[in-house]
């Protein structure tokens, strides 16, 4: 036999050694692991009004129904509060004056939808579920998603309350844009649930930044930057600053890691460590990350320290302080 090929055999029953005992190592490893019991059904939401989120999403999970109906309704409680100001109803407008709102939406079948730069509709969470029963499309922006929006039956309002054209007005005296961290700029509803019969399905919707450019569109209503659902595997949502989501493909990233055996919280440690490698002054901003997975795990983790979600599992919802990068 020449050399070469002595080679190639001799690696390629190394490797095939080496495989063997893998395989063997992982099936000891799966007698081993006793099956852990699955925590379900299960709601995890970003930010203190979560909360309230959880409560109405709860009552769906609770009575049986579909992971979906529980994030729709969960979200929509959010977006319908005039005192959540970066969300729906009450969301502080762009530069511009104009509140314009991002949401997108995911079930178990792995089935999307979602709208951008929607202005005048109360629950854009509604319409981004419309979009993915209804159209062969996965987004629609703007204008686009206004006219579908009214085709379907939705009415235009005026979501822009006094209190933030107030807010608005002060701001545009000095017109300083400083996205800043933690101060309740953020709030963005994200949420994730784990059903009954074990399907996961997301929901996030904003109004994002406040005083951003008219026309910018964040990281909320991108399917695997601001949520992203496998139901073979788990899910994840973002909250912050979206374009350091977006540039990583945050939610998506999660859960992939996941994919490949990550546990939710190291998944979610991991997506802000990618965020910290590869984006220069990354500490300017915050960002938080949750995640879920199909036994019922959890995982958050942001940059900065003041990201908190809501957890309602085994019968109790509670607000939580999430874990963070920059300690110092
Ligand atoms: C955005 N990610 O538009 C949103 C903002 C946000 O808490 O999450 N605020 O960039």
């Amino acid at each position: 036999m020449n050399s070469r090929r002595k080679f190639i055999k001799q690696t390629g029953l190394a490797s095939l050694a080496v495989l063997a005992s893998a395989n063997q190592s992982c099936q000891e490893k799966e007698k081993k692991t006793p099956q852990k019991s699955v925590t379900k059904p299960l709601a995890i939401s970003t930010w203190k009004n979560g909360m309230q989120a959880n409560e109405a999403g709860w009552k769906v999970l609770n009575s049986g129904g579909r992971a979906l109906d529980a994030v729709e309704q969960g979200v929509k409680v959010v977006e319908a509060d005039p005192t959540d100001m970066s969300v729906g109803y009450g969301g502080r407008p762009d530069r511009d004056g104009i509140v314009t709102l991002d949401a997108c939406i995911m079930d178990e079948t792995g089935n999307a939808g979602a709208v951008c730069a929607l202005e005048n509709i109360m629950h854009p969470i509604s319409v981004a579920r419309r979009v993915m029963e209804k159209t062969p499309h996965v987004m629609l922006a703007g204008d686009g998603a206004l006219q579908f929006a009214k085709e379907e039956g939705f009415i235009e309002e005026n979501i822009l309350t006094e209190k933030a054209k107030n807010q608005w007005k002060e701001w545009r005296k000095t017109s300083d844009y400083k996205p800043v961290i933690n101060i309740e700029n953020h709030d963005t509803i994200g949420m994730l649930a784990l059903d009954k019969v074990g399907n996961i399905s997301g929901a996030c919707t904003t109004s994002g930044l406040a005083y951003k450019m008219h026309g910018r569109v964040g990281d909320s209503p991108i399917i695997g930057a601001g949520m992203y659902c496998d139901n073979e595997v788990g899910g994840a949502v973002a909250t912050g600053m979206g374009e350091l989501v977006m540039k990583t493909l945050g939610s998506f990233l999660v859960v992939e890691l996941m994919n490949q055996g990550f546990s939710p919280q190291e998944a979610v440690e991991e997506a802000i460590q990618r965020i910290v490698k590869k984006i220069p002054g990354y500490q300017d901003f915050q960002i938080g990350y949750l995640a879920i997975n199909k036994a019922g795990e959890v995982g958050a983790y942001s940059l900065h320290k003041g990201f908190n979600y809501a957890l309602y599992a085994d019968n109790e919802n509670k607000l939580i302080d999430s874990d963070y990068f920059l300690k110092k």
